[in-house]
């Protein structure tokens, strides 16, 4: 029986990545006076790393490895971090990022269902309260039982962590959940966690091994919650 939804964030909430994160990202690079700049198609590559510093960092040492070896990096992957998600925040509060189509939908109708509601994400908790108010309501982080995100685990996707994280908090057992993802990486991470999965691709994610999610669907413009009521049945029935 379901009982929850766990939302991934970026990329299935909302096209957040290429005209928000990836600007964002270059924006702090101009602020602290790197010649560092992530067009679309190399962004596409670098989101293979999940984590915004762990991303900046893989960048530094594979294409700035001097910059990469001085003794303060890691001092200055966070504050280069914190600028990031200041620009990040800032682009999302003047409404740069509209949810996907039909995500609002989903999520007053699973409300109106009484199923719980949870977030687990890579992304920085600032980063989901500030999408969450500028595209849902000002109060909207109270419709969800559970907001899992960022560096509130060790390991983050594709390892299961932050999903291990949300179920423990949901106090459900995986099998009465869905998890809604858009990337190989998050497929991985919620089936993992033993949660039956459902994609949403999106431009940068298409393509991409979604073995193992119950349904890969374009978005959820034409899904109702009975559609994944009735797909999560069919896959309890069968395993
Ligand atoms: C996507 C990520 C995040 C974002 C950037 O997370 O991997 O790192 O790209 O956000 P998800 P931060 O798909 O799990 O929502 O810079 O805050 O990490
Ligand atoms: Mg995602």
């Amino acid at each position: 029986m379901l009982k929850a939804l766990i939302f991934d964030v970026d990329g299935t909430l909302a096209d957040t990545e290429r005209d928000g994160h990836r600007v964002a990202f270059n924006a702090a690079f101009r602020e602290a006076g790197l010649p560092w700049n992530w067009d679309v198609k190399l962004y596409g590559k670098l989101l293979a790393v999940t984590g915004g510093k762990e991303r900046m960092a893989h960048y530094a040492q594979k294409y700035a490895p001097d910059f990469a070896r001085r003794p303060d990096f890691p001092h200055l992957m966070r504050k280069l971090h914190t600028l990031k998600t200041g620009h990040y925040v800032h682009l999302v509060e003047g409404g740069a990022l509209p949810l996907r189509p039909g995500v609002a939908s989903m999520i007053h109708e699973a409300r109106q269902a009484g199923l719980k509601l949870a977030i687990a994400t890579t992304t920085s908790p600032e980063n989901v309260t500030a999408l969450l108010r500028a595209s849902l309501a000002h109060d909207a982080e109270k419709w969800f039982d559970v907001i899992g995100a960022g560096d509130i685990v060790p390991n983050k996707k594709p390892a299961p962590d932050i999903y291990f994280w949300v179920l423990e908090r949901l106090g459900l057992p995986a099998a009465d959940c869905l998890a809604i993802e858009d990337s190989e990486h998050g497929v991985k991470a919620a089936t993992t966690a033993g949660i039956p999965t459902l994609v949403t691709e999106n431009g940068y994610t298409r393509g991409q091994d979604f073995d193992g999610a119950i349904a890969v669907l374009p978005d959820f413009a034409a899904t109702v919650l009975g559609e994944l009521q009735a797909l999560h049945n069919t896959y309890s029935r069968h395993h």
